[in-house]
């Protein structure tokens, strides 16, 4: 089966990860093929809302279901200089800016966020790479921050711009990033997650702050957040190399619905 069908059945099928889509480490496509991949994304996503509407919640598990060992991945100790000196006074100095398409820019500080009313959540991460494990994850809804923040009308997609660099590359789109639509950012298990398993978030696991976006799959949940962007509808072509995160940019599926 080619790799184009494939990823159009494990979507239908919703089983993306668990039929195996290719390795973060692995998957590189040429612009030629990028460009097919658009509408067969788009019937991906059309195909997925069909059959398998998206869940009103992702499932939740009993605490004593939380993995022993959960895997770090991608960047678990950002060399970045900027983060490092963050991270080595703990954080302290850090601040959460959120800008764009909002009526206030606000720059929140851990303590801000940790005093904002929080959910607690046991879910399961699923990696794209085929691994899975269980966590709790507590923080403000995304959408309580934003409605401080308050969106303006032609707000159409939240981004999350990360502190570490993942490939070294001349015109800066190494970096970090991620973004979802306005449906992901109100759902109700969409929260900044700045403790997990009960303990402050761990630099592997994306110290100080990293977003849970619990129906899709785990290279959308960006950690190291240092800012979160409001844009507009074509606002995600003026970011990175326009196709919405780093993995997309890379042929990842933008909706990684799981
Ligand atoms: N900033 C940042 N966020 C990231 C990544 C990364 O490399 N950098 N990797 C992603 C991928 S592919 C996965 S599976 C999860 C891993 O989260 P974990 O380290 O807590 O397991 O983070 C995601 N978010
Ligand atoms: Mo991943």
């Amino acid at each position: 089966m080619s790799l184009m069908r494939r990823r159009l059945v494990t979507g239908a099928l919703g089983g993306g990860a668990i039929l195996g889509l290719s390795g973060c480490d692995r998957l590189s496509q040429s612009a030629g093929f990028m460009r097919g991949l658009d509408s067969v994304e788009a019937l991906n996503l059309w195909l997925q809302r069909q059959l398998m509407p998206r869940p009103a919640l992702a499932r939740e598990y009993r605490p004593e279901q939380i993995s022993h060992d959960f895997r770090a991945n991608g960047s678990t100790d950002p060399d970045d200089p900027a983060y490092r000196q963050l991270a080595a006074n703990g954080f302290a100095a850090w601040r959460l800016q959120v800008d764009g398409l909002v009526e206030r820019t606000l720059a929140l500080s851990l303590e801000d966020l940790r005093a904002m009313p929080s959910r607690t959540q046991i879910t399961r991460h699923d990696c794209v790479e085929g691994w899975s494990c269980i966590g709790q994850w507590q923080g403000p809804t995304l959408v309580a921050v934003l409605n401080i923040a308050q969106l303006r009308p032609s707000a159409r997609y939240i981004v999350f711009h990360c502190a570490d660099t993942l490939e070294q590359t001349l015109d800066g789109t190494g970096r970090y990033y991620e973004s979802i639509d306005l449906d992901d950012a109100v759902h109700p298990q969409t929260i900044l997650a700045h403790a997990m398993n009960g303990a402050p978030l761990s630099v592997p696991h994306g110290a100080p702050l990293r977003v849970r976006i619990e129906r899709q799959l785990g290279y959308k949940m960006a950690k190291y957040i240092m800012r979160i962007e409001v844009v507009d509808g074509n606002g995600l072509a003026r970011i990175g190399r326009g196709r919405g995160g780093f993995w997309e940019d890379r042929g990842y599926e933008w909706y990684a619905g799981i």
